[in-house]
């Protein structure tokens, strides 16, 4: 199968690319191509075809739970927690399965085809986790999917958390999670992300940690999470995800904090419908915005990108799977809509996702890469936004796995 009269990122002109199998066997340019077309070219229009979109944090063991048996009445992420250890409880194998399920369809139908998913293992049967274990192979030919070992209630101030977490990646977690400001006290907060530091470096599984995940000023742990990677040597494999306390810090440390994060080399993942929701919840105004410095990550060269976190849950009552909804409302409340920004918006959540998932190979339109893409429906990143652009066809594997019709308007006056 090929892909004619495609438009590539960053390239002039029009190109075919050839798939074989599973892999992308030839790109060449539209021009050169002397061989008459085929009956199975899918024909992009001069539309932009990239690889697929990525959902680099979401919690897919809590989706589809909003009002279960609870509203979170005040939109806080605490009453979300609370809230959620509610629902909890009522979990089942098949339930959680069932909800997965559902909204990995949702992710698929908007283009994404790698999920790295947060799981809460504060739960002594582990029930959601040994779900999602399942869940993972059986989505195999729609996604990727990367499971974080994730301590809701923490890993020093909940029972047994240490074990918990040490069990969840003997049962095939890919990768470990944190979240040392909902620990008890700053001491643990800070001996959490050393204990997980230590089990990653041991297993070799990657690190996301919800890192500082508040308004509070005080909350300094990606200091310490940024250490632990740069001393170790980890930090491309290392997540910090959400940080939204950097929109509360103060020029002076952020300024210096920037230079040990820079030198640490960690990735960074904002959440941005989710945080503008949760935080500022205790201010009256001025009201803060509660994101983390996206646009100040990204021009000081570091890694950093967008994901949607909730679909319905306790913390979150809306979404849908468009991740590049979430694109434009991160560029909105980060002020990214200048001209450079929008000329390159999708890295956001394309190319800057697959660095923070660590996907290397695994990803993009390249010869020799799997054959994994989407067509568009627009010619460049800046309309792409601008139009709200949707994936029109997502192939995968060199099959097509999903096709969308745009909306059909007449105008009749
Ligand atoms: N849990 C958490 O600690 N923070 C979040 N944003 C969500 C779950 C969705
Ligand atoms: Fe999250």
């Amino acid at each position: 199968m090929n892909i004619i009269n495609a438009r590539l990122r960053g390239k002039a002109g029009l190109f075919r690319i050839e798939l074989n199998g599973d892999r992308i066997a030839a790109i060449q340019p539209q021009a050169d191509v002397a061989a008459p077309g085929h009956a199975d070219d899918l024909d992009a229009q001069q539309n932009l075809v990239i690889p697929p979109f990525i959902e680099p944090h979401i919690h897919l063991d809590a989706t589809l739970t909003a009002g279960e048996p609870n509203w979170n009445m005040s939109g806080t992420l605490f009453e979300g927690i609370e809230r959620w250890a509610e629902r909890k409880e009522l979990n089942t194998h098949a339930d959680t399965k069932t909800r997965a399920t559902k909204t990995i369809g949702m992710l698929v139908d908007h283009g994404i085809q790698h999920v790295r998913t947060h799981v809460d293992v504060t739960d002594p049967k582990l029930t959601a986790l040994k779900a999602m274990v399942e869940v993972r192979e059986e989505v195999r030919h729609l996604i990727d999917l990367q499971i974080v070992a994730f301590p809701q209630e923490g890993i020093e101030s909940y029972a047994n958390g240490r074990a918990l977490m040490t069990e969840a990646v003997a049962m095939g977690a890919d990768v470990v999670g944190g979240i040392p400001h909902f620990e008890n006290t700053r001491d643990q907060g800070v001996s959490s992300v050393k204990f997980l530091m230590d089990l990653a470096e041991r297993t070799g599984c990657l690190v996301d940690v919800h890192c500082d995940e508040t308004d509070d000023p005080q909350s300094r742990f990606l200091e310490v999470l940024a250490e632990e990677a740069r001393v170790r040597g980890m930090g491309a494999r290392v997540t910090a995800s959400h940080t939204t306390a950097m929109g509360s810090y103060d020029n002076a440390y952020c300024s210096k904090l920037f230079r040990l994060l820079k030198m640490s080399g960690i990735n960074f993942v904002s959440c941005p419908t989710e945080s503008i929701h949760l935080q500022g919840r205790f201010d009256t105004y001025p009201k803060r915005r509660g994101l983390t410095r996206v646009a100040e990550i990204d021009r000081a060269g570091m890694n950093v990108c967008f994901g949607q976190d909730s679909i319905v849950d306790p913390w979150y009552p809306l979404g849908n799977g468009n991740i590049l909804r979430i694109l434009e409302a991160g560029l909105h409340i980060c002020h990214m809509l200048g001209y450079e920004d929008l000329q390159r918006s999708l890295d956001l959540i394309t190319d800057n996702s697959a660095r923070t998932l660590n996907l290397g190979e695994r990803y993009g339109i390249e010869v020799g890469r799997p054959a994994n893409l989407l067509v568009l429906s627009a010619p460049d990143d800046y309309e792409m936004v601008r139009s709200q652009g949707h994936a029109l066809l997502s192939v995968r594997n060199g099959k097509v796995l999903m096709r969308r019709t745009p909306a059909h308007i007449e105008r009749l006056g």
